[in-house]
């Protein structure tokens, strides 16, 4: 066992993971890894609080970036998806209010973007960022690549964070995307800290990466100084039409290891538990929260494919906190 995994005086917040360390803790006993995680989590968080984040597609489809696991790239045609303009802001804060009204705590916004332009658009996300923070909701949105006057402009409106995800680990990347860099995902990441907002950058498990590709991404993301301040963990959601159609469902014991281990190395980030959460019975999401996420998205829709059924979170929150 390397040293770090025994030490029980190793600093609580390091960014001095090695990678051989974090692989290490994948292949822990599932019930020590889960010991492990919950002692950090309690330590950091407060075990009781789970934070709900609301999540809208404000524009749909046309990607052209060649993501293999997204439905909204443009060059995956076989899929099965209208694409849509930019909604209105007036239309996006409204949909930002009924959030709130049901219980949502932050605002994420999604746009099938590689970049941003400036433009009328890129006013109108500004709009929707100013119009969601009036509503005393966090807001995040995650538009693509960005430059340094644009996340200025973001941070301005009073953008709480950015959404940019590295998704795997450095090796498995060019496996997945084609047309961008992790460089290009890396130097985005600095323009935003750069610009003062929170980072939120995670990744996804099961499209056909080892276990050494998932403790390299949680290596990334702990070398980073400051850690994300959040962590989403997405189960690939295997869309019909795109190259990974055909991809196995994740075992829902790797989700709880991915969060354990996120949790173990980054111990003050939210670790949300996002995409593929539908598939997870409702235990297995609590064992993940037991495991250290205190996060999920709210509502009916993720982006474009279903999330968990509000009736389904209903019970999932009641037998959380019992209404008495
Ligand atoms: N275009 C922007 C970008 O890529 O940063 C923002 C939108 S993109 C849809 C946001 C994130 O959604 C991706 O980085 C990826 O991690 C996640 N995602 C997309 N499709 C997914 C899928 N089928 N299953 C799980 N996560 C997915
Ligand atoms: C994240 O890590 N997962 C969310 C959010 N950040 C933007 C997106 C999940 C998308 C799942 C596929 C879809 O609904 O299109
Ligand atoms: Fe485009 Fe983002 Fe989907 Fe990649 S993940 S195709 S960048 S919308």
């Amino acid at each position: 066992m390397p040293d770090s995994i025994a030490r029980a005086d190793a600093p609580e917040i390091r960014h001095d993971w090695a990678l051989d360390e974090v692989e290490a803790l994948f292949a822990l006993p599932l019930l020590t890894l889960i010991g492990r995680a919950n002692t950090a989590h309690q330590r950091h968080h407060d075990p009781a609080a789970l934070q709900k984040a609301s999540l809208l597609s404000v524009k749909t489809g046309g990607c052209p970036e060649d993501c293999a696991y997204c439905p909204q790239s443009a060059h995956h045609r076989q899929v099965d998806l209208t694409r849509d303009r930019l909604m209105e802001p007036d239309t996006v804060i409204a949909l930002a209010a009924r959030a709130k009204a049901a219980g949502a705590d932050r605002f994420c916004m999604g746009a099938a973007w590689r970049e941003v332009r400036d433009g009328a658009d890129f006013d109108a996300v500004v709009t929707m960022v100013r119009g969601v923070r009036a509503l005393d909701m966090e807001a995040c949105v995650t538009l693509g690549m960005l430059k340094p006057h644009q996340a200025e402009r973001l941070a301005e409106a009073g953008l709480t964070a950015y959404n940019h995800n590295l998704d795997t680990g450095p090796d498995f990347y060019s496996e997945i995307i084609g047309t961008r860099t992790y460089a290009d995902r890396l130097r985005t990441l600095e323009t935003v800290r750069a610009a003062g907002i929170e980072l939120c950058c995670g990744g996804i498990i099961g499209m056909g990466e080892t276990t050494r590709d998932r403790a390299a991404l949680l290596h990334v993301l702990s070398s980073l100084d400051p850690h994300p301040e959040s962590v989403p963990i997405n189960a690939l959601v295997a869309v019909e039409g795109t190259p990974l159609a055909d991809r196995p469902p994740v075992d829902p014991l790797e989700m709880v290891r991915m969060v354990a281990v996120a949790r173990i190395t980054m111990p003050k980030a939210m670790v949300r538990l996002s995409a593929g959460r539908a598939a997870l019975s409702r235990e297995a999401q609590i064992l993940c929260m037991v495991a250290g996420a205190n996060s999920i998205f709210y509502g009916d829709t993720l982006l474009t494919t279903p999330n968990a059924a509000p009736c389904e979170d209903v019970a999932l929150l009641e037998a959380l906190a019992p209404a008495g």
